[in-house]
């Protein structure tokens, strides 16, 4: 059976007026975890942010928070290779995943990350949703297919957020979201639903915002 991937629906004003109070309240830095012994206690419903590197991880973050440079902030060199934990309020936890997808990096440094990541995504209880980033320009690439296939395996419910929509002219993202959709067929734990975004221009926020605050 084919399964279709419409555009995640505008929240209603209510539902997105209750999700933009969350998101405007406390929202902290907590810390980078290098192994899964650093995990905060899974004593809250987290969501995790995934992506190649540059798909604009760490933008999404501070345009969901309203806050500049929230994600930048933990972002020093050094770093990138880490799990950065934000906690919304004390009601979840905010997941900014390493980039994948960089070439340079050795490869012993790759093998230990990708180990965490698989680790983190198949034994964190209290993960709700993964957000599978994509910029908007390029569709999903083999490279995605891989993290895709480990949340399948992981039983993880992932939604795709396409990124950078702003850079695409107006008539570019009918023939990317049909792309996105035919490949999305592969993966079952793929949420039969697509959110739009530009963190640059605010759209799609709201809607993730309502989204993530949605899930209990
Ligand atoms: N035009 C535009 N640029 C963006 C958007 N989101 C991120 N960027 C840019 O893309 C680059 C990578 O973004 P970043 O959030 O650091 O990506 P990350 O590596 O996935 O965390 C930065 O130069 C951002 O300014 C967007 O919605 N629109
Ligand atoms: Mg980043």
């Amino acid at each position: 059976m084919k399964v279709a991937f419409p555009l995640a629906p505008e929240p209603e004003a209510e539902v997105a007026e209750a999700a933009r109070q969350l998101f405007a309240g406390p929202v902290d830095f907590v810390k980078g975890v290098v192994a899964m012994d650093g995990l905060p206690p899974a004593d809250r419903a987290e969501v995790c942010f995934a992506g190649r590197s540059n798909v604009g991880k760490s933008s999404l973050i501070n345009a969901l928070t309203g806050r500049k440079s929230l994600a930048r902030a933990s972002n020093t060199p050094g770093r990138t290779q880490e799990i950065n934990y934000f906690a919304l309020g004390d009601q979840a936890y905010l997941v900014d995943l390493p980039g994948y997808g960089f070439a340079k990096a050795p490869v012993a440094v790759v093998a230990k990350w990708q180990a965490l990541l698989k680790n983190y995504l198949a034994g964190r209880p209290t993960l709700r949703r993964a957000f599978c980033l994509i910029d908007a320009r390029h569709g999903i690439k083999p490279v995605d297919h891989e993290i895709m296939t480990l949340l399948d395996r992981s039983a993880v419910p992932f939604q795709v957020v396409l990124t950078k929509t702003d850079k695409l002219g107006p008539n570019a993202l009918k023939p990317v979201i049909a792309q996105v959709g035919e490949e999305l067929q592969k993966h079952p734990a793929a949420y039969p639903e697509l959110v739009i975004t530009s963190s640059e221009k605010g759209e799609g926020i709201a809607t993730l915002r309502t989204i993530i605050a949605g899930l209990d």
